[in-house]
């Protein structure tokens, strides 16, 4: 099937869904018949970038790669998802100018902290809290948040399956 190559470039807190709405978009557009590609934390941080924690310079490190794999299977074609916290608006600004015009598009998946702390499924927050957990985004790290990304999900307002059904209705109109 034809497809325009796009990054879906997901950012927001831990906890915010990203992941979950990420995976959402991927399977719909599978059934769809668009080749995709997620890239994430788990296929990222445990190979290509296990060396990289998370300072700040290890956090935009961990970003440029993700960034430069990216633009590489956008340029096979791909329709490339990221699920990356991505806290800074500096980082994702030089993605942005690593790619095509019109390729990037920032999806702003948009939770209060205090919501994402509420749940905190994997008890993370509760940590860092406790010093447990140093440079944890939104505790003792910052998060700057997309001031005019292409696409803005309130979680408060739109369950995973509606902010999915959102994006994917965005990118092919
Ligand atoms: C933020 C951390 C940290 C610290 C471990 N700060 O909710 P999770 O667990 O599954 O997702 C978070 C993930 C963030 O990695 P990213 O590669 O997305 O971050 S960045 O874009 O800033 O490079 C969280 C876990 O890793 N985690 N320590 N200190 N999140």
């Amino acid at each position: 099937k034809n497809q325009r190559p796009a990054v879906l470039w997901f950012t927001g807190l831990s906890g915010a869904g990203k992941s979950t709405i990420a995976n959402l978009v991927e399977k719909k557009l599978a059934r769809m018949n668009r080749h995709t590609f997620l890239l994430d934390g788990d296929n990222v941080r445990h190979g290509l970038n296990k060396d990289l924690g998370f300072t700040d310079a290890d956090r935009v490190e961990n970003i440029r790669r993700v960034g430069e794999v990216a633009k590489l299977m956008a340029d096979a074609g791909l329709i490339v998802i990221t699920a990356f916290i991505s806290p800074f608006r500096s980082e994702r600004q030089m993605v942005r100018e690593m790619l095509p015009a019109g390729e990037f598009v920032e999806v702003h998946i948009d939770t209060t902290l205090a919501d994402a702390e509420a749940r905190d499924v994997k008890g993370l927050y509760k940590k860092a809290r406790e010093g447990k957990l140093k440079n944890f985004t939104g505790i003792d790290s910052p998060y700057e948040a997309p001031e005019d990304p292409e696409i803005r999900i309130d979680t408060a307002t739109m369950t995973p399956e509606e902010a999915a059904d959102h994006i994917i209705a965005r990118l092919i109109p």
